[in-house]
C-alpha cells in the first residue's frame, strides 16, 4: 500500500495490540503530541487523515506528555503505551527528561521526535544543531543513553524493521523503557509501497517465564533454612499482577514483606504480613526486620539506594539474598541467587515447592505485632494538631480518609513521597502510584493525567508540592481540555522543604532552597519573616488555567474541600499551607548523600563526622 513514512507508522501503531493471560488489548491509546515544522505536515498529516486510527492528544509541554505516558504506562501495567510526537530541536529535547523517567522506571513509551532532513538539502534547518565534525550528529542523539532502544528512519522502507524492533522492546517485560524513533522530517512526507502484512493487526504475546527448575530447587533450600526471611516487594510484583499469589504466600509461610515505592500496595496496609516501606523512607517495622532478616527475597526490584537505606538495612553477617525478576541485569544484583522470571509464575512455583513449610509462630506473630504498632504511629501522624499550620502528615491523612479504595494517589518528588511511603494506607494494588525511580519534580500532574487516561473510572489524587507545581503545572490545562479530572492537592510551605530539611542536616542550613527577595544576603537563609516572602499565588495560578479552586487553611476544610472536589466533574485544585518545620521522621535507616570533607562550617564538620560514622555501617555483598 503506498503511504507516507508517518501514514505508514501510524497506521502500524493503530494495528499492535498485546495479550498476557488470554486477554487481549490494543497497545496504544493514542498519540500526544506538539506539533513544529519538524512534524505538522509529517505524522501531523497521517493523524489529521485518519483521525479513527490513533486519538490525537494536544499537550502543553513535551517533557509533560512524555510523564503522561509514563502515568499510563504504570497504571496500565505495562500492556499499553503512548506514542509521543514532537517537531525537531526544542521540542524533542525537551522529551528528554520524560525518556529517562521512563527508562529508569522501566516503563514503555514510544517517542517520534522529529529530525532534520536527510537529504541534507537545506541545512542548516531551523533548530538544527551543526556538528563541524560530524555530519550524521543531531540534537535527537541525546535520546540514545536515555532510550532502550533508538533508530533514526533516514528512508521510508527502514520504519519496517524499525517499527518491529520498537515493538519487541516496548512489550519486553525485562527491557522495556522509552523507545525512540527519530524520524526526518522529509523522510515523514516520503511515499513508499509499505507491505500489507506490516499494516495487518500483530498480538504481542507477553509471557511468564519460569526460572530454571534447579534454580528454584536451590532458592527452596535457601529459604527452608532460613529463621528471619524476608520479602522485599517491588514494582514487578504490581506489573506481573502477582499481589494475590504474594498473599497466599506470605499467609502459607508466615514471611513477612517489605514494600519499595514502587511496590507499595503489593500487600494491602492493614495484611498481618505487611511491615509496609521498607528502606530510607520505611517504618520501623520494615526496617528493624531488615537488620536482622537472614534471607532476603526481593520480587521485582531493583534494589535501589533508597530500599537498601544505601546497604546499611540488611545487618546480619550471613545474610544471602533471592532475586526473582524478570531482567536478569536485577536478579543478579547483592550477588543474589537468580530467579530470572515473571513474578506471579514463579511464586505460584515456589509457593507449591515449599510445600507445607512455615516460619516458625513466633516471627510470624512478630510481623503481626509490628503491623499494628506502625498502624498506631500512622494514627499518630494523621492526628497531628495545627500549629499554627496544618502538619504535612495529617493533610496526606485527610486525603487517604477522603479517597475510595480503589481511588489512585500519585506524587513524585518532595517530601511527600517520603511520607507517602510511610503513613499511605494502600488498599488496592493500583492505588499508590509514586514516581520515585526519578523522583522528577513536575511528574505529578502530567503523570496523573496519564493515570486518569488509564483508569478514568477511579479517582485520581495529585499531590503535589509548591516547587513542583512552580516547574510543570501545564499539563493541568490538558486535563480540563479532555475532560479528565483531576483532584490537585497542593501543598505549599514556599520552598523546596525536602532539600531544606536535608540540607539542614548536613550542616549548610537550608541554603537555597527557601523562596525569598534577594536582600542583603538573606537569600536561602532559614527565617519565618514573612516580610521576605515572595508574593506568588498558586491558587491563583491554577485558577487562571481554568481549574475550579478550593484554598483550605485547616485539615477541616481541607476534608472538605476533599468532599466538594468528588461532586466536580473538572479538575480541581484545593490548595493548602503547611508547616514546614513538622516533618515525619526517619525510622531506623540511613541515605547516603555525601558531605564536605573539609570545610570552614562547624555544623559541616559535624556532619561529616557523623557521616563518616555512618559510612562505617555500609555493606557490600559479594
Ligand atoms: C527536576 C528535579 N529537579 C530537582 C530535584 C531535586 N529536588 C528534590 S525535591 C526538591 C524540592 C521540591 O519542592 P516542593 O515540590 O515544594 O516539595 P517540598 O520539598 O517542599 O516538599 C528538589 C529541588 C528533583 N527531584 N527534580
Ligand atoms: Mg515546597
Amino acid at each position: 500500500m503506498r503511504l507516507t513514512a508517518a501514514q505508514a507508522l501510524v497506521r502500524f501503531l493503530a494495528a499492535q495490540y498485546v495479550e498476557r493471560d488470554g486477554a487481549e488489548q490494543r497497545f496504544f491509546g493514542g498519540c500526544f503530541g506538539i506539533f513544529g515544522h519538524g512534524n505538522v505536515a509529517g505524522i501531523g498529516e497521517a493523524l489529521y487523515e485518519s483521525p479513527e486510527l490513533l486519538t490525537y492528544y494536544q499537550a502543553r509541554s513535551e517533557q509533560g506528555m512524555v510523564h503522561v505516558a509514563s502515568g499510563y504506562a504504570r497504571m496500565r501495567n505495562r500492556l499499553g503505551a503512548l506514542v509521543c510526537t514532537s517537531s525537531i530541536g526544542p521540542g524533542a529535547t525537551n522529551m528528554i527528561t520524560g525518556a529517562a523517567l521512563a527508562t529508569v522506571n522501566r516503563l514503555p513509551v514510544l517517542l517520534v521526535p522529529g529530525d532534520v532532513f536527510a537529504s541534507r538539502r537545506p541545512d542548516p534547518v531551523l533548530q538544527q544543531l551543526e556538528d563541524s565534525s560530524a555530519g550524521d550528529v543531531s540534537v535527537n542523539d541525546c535520546f540514545r543513553p536515555v532510550s532502550r532502544y533508538f533508530d533514526r528512519i533516514w528512508r521510508p522502507e527502514q520504519l519496517v524493521p524499525a517499527a518491529l524492533q520498537a515493538m519487541r522492546v516496548l512489550v519486553n517485560q525485562a527491557e522495556t523503557g522509552a523507545v525512540t524513533l527519530a524520524f526526518p522530517q522529509d523522510v515523514q512526507v516520503e511515499a513508499y509501497d509499505f507491505p500489507e502484512d506490516f499494516l495487518a493487526k500483530r498480538v504481542w504475546h507477553v509471557p511468564r517465564p519460569l526460572p530454571d527448575e534447579a534454580a528454584l530447587a536451590r532458592a527452596v533450600e535457601l529459604i527452608r533454612a532460613a529463621k528471619r526471611p524476608l520479602i522485599v516487594a517491588g514494582g514487578g510484583v504490581i506489573y506481573s499482577e502477582a499481589t494475590e499469589v504474594l498473599r497466599r504466600l506470605c499467609e502459607q509461610t508466615g514471611i513477612p514483606v517489605g514494600e519499595t515505592q514502587a511496590g507499595k500496595g503489593s500487600l494491602p496496609y492493614d495484611h498481618p504480613s505487611a511491615l509496609g516501606a521498607i528502606g530510607v523512607t520505611g517504618t520501623f517495622a520494615a526496617n528493624r526486620v531488615a537488620a536482622e532478616a537472614d534471607l532476603v527475597v526481593g520480587i521485582g526490584t531493583r534494589w535501589s539506594d533508597f530500599t537498601t537505606a544505601s546497604k546499611t538495612a540488611f545487618r546480619d553477617p550471613g545474610v544471602r539474598f533471592v532475586n526473582v525478576n524478570v531482567a536478569d541485569f536485577d536478579a543478579a544484583k547483592h550477588a543474589g541467587l537468580p530467579l530470572v522470571g515473571d513474578a506471579r509464575a514463579t511464586l505460584d512455583r515456589l509457593a507449591e515447592l515449599l510445600g507445607g513449610w512455615a516460619v516458625d509462630d513466633a516471627y510470624r506473630r512478630r510481623a503481626e505485632r509490628l503491623n499494628a504498632e506502625w498502624d498506631e504511629e500512622v494514627s499518630r501522624l494523621y492526628a497531628l494538631e495545627q500549629d499554627p499550620l496544618p502538619a504535612q502528615s495529617a493533610v496526606l491523612g485527610a486525603v487517604n480518609d477522603a479517597s475510595a479504595p480503589a481511588d489512585v494517589v500519585v506524587c513524585a518528588a518532595g517530601a511527600m513521597p517520603g511520607d507517602l511511603h510511610k503513613l499511605w494506607r494502600t488498599r488496592d494494588p493500583k492505588g499508590y502510584h509514586v514516581e520515585y525511580g526519578y523522583s522528577c519534580m513536575g511528574y505529578e500532574i502530567a503523570g496523573g493525567l496519564g493515570v486518569k487516561l488509564a483508569a478514568p473510572e477511579r479517582e485520581v489524587y495529585v499531590l503535589v508540592g509548591d516547587g513542583s507545581y512552580l516547574m510543570l503545572a501545564s499539563e493541568l490545562v490538558t486535563s480540563i481540555q479532555e475532560g479528565l479530572k483531576l483532584t490537585i492537592v497542593l501543598v505549599d510551605n514556599r520552598g523546596f522543604n525536602s532539600i531544606g530539611a536535608l540540607s539542614r542536616s548536613l550542616g549548610t542550613d537550608g541554603f537555597g532552597t527557601l523562596y525569598r527577595y534577594r536582600r542583603n544576603d538573606s537569600l536561602g537563609v532559614d527565617s519565618d519573616d514573612s516580610a521576605d516572602h515572595l508574593p506568588v499565588d498558586l491558587a491563583a495560578n491554577a485558577e487562571s488555567l481554568g481549574a475550579r479552586v478550593i484554598r483550605a487553611t485547616s485539615i477541616e476544610e481541607l476534608s472538605a474541600g476533599l468532599e466538594a472536589a468528588k461532586a466536580e466533574s473538572r479538575t480541581t485544585v484545593i490548595a493548602i499551607e503547611v508547616d514546614r518545620h513538622e516533618g515525619v521522621p526517619g525510622y531506623e535507616s540511613w541515605w547516603d548523600v555525601p558531605v564536605a570533607e573539609v570545610s570552614a562550617q562547624p555544623d559541616v564538620q559535624a556532619a561529616r563526622a557523623a557521616y563518616e560514622e555512618h559510612r562505617k555501617k555500609q555493606r557490600v555483598f559479594v
